[in-house]
């Protein structure tokens, strides 16, 4: 429905890289809705719960070390079927086969530096914003252009 939402997370690699503003304005191009926003240095056991699906595979570790090695923008975002929506904007996990137009697409080389995380389905969405986010650090607000966003 309109009021899907999903949890994205820029990397350290695109803060270093000051595209910040770049991919932020992606998702309000799209229409989204930012409900949360937060810069932070993230623990690495926070980290490790963020990634558990992956606790097993290989590249683990090297993933952990490079999403705690700076601060990440922690975000949520609004909108019809956004956590789809947002998969689609953000590109394939490889930047190599992401298309271009897509945000690992357009700025990324390498699956090691991938600039971006979205939540994968309602599941991980849902347990993602929990994990991230109180409940009261999540803004209600009416976008003015709701009309000509939402049929
Ligand atoms: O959801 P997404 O980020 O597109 O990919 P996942 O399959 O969930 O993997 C999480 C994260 O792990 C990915 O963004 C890069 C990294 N990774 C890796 O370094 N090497 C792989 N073979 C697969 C994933
Ligand atoms: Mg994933």
């Amino acid at each position: 429905g309109q009021g899907e939402r999903t949890f994205v997370m820029i990397k350290p690699d695109g803060v270093q890289r000051g595209v910040v503003g770049s991919i932020i304005s992606r998702f309000e191009d799209k229409g989204y809705k930012m409900v949360g926003c937060k810069m932070m240095d993230t623990p690495t056991q926070h980290c490790e719960k963020h990634y558990e699906e992956h606790k097993e595979r290989p590249f683990f570790n090297k993933l952990v070390t490079y999403v705690c090695s700076g601060p990440v923008v922690a975000m949520v975002w609004e909108g019809t079927e956004s956590i789809k929506g947002s998969r689609n904007l953000i590109g394939a996990t490889n930047p190599t086969a992401a298309t271009p137009g897509t945000i690992r697409g357009d700025f990324a080389m390498e699956m090691g530096r991938n600039l971006i995380h979205g939540s994968d389905s309602t599941e991980s969405a849902a347990k993602e914003i929990s994990h991230w986010f109180e409940d009261d650090e999540l803004s209600k607000w009416t976008h003015h252009s709701k009309e000509w966003l939402f049929e």
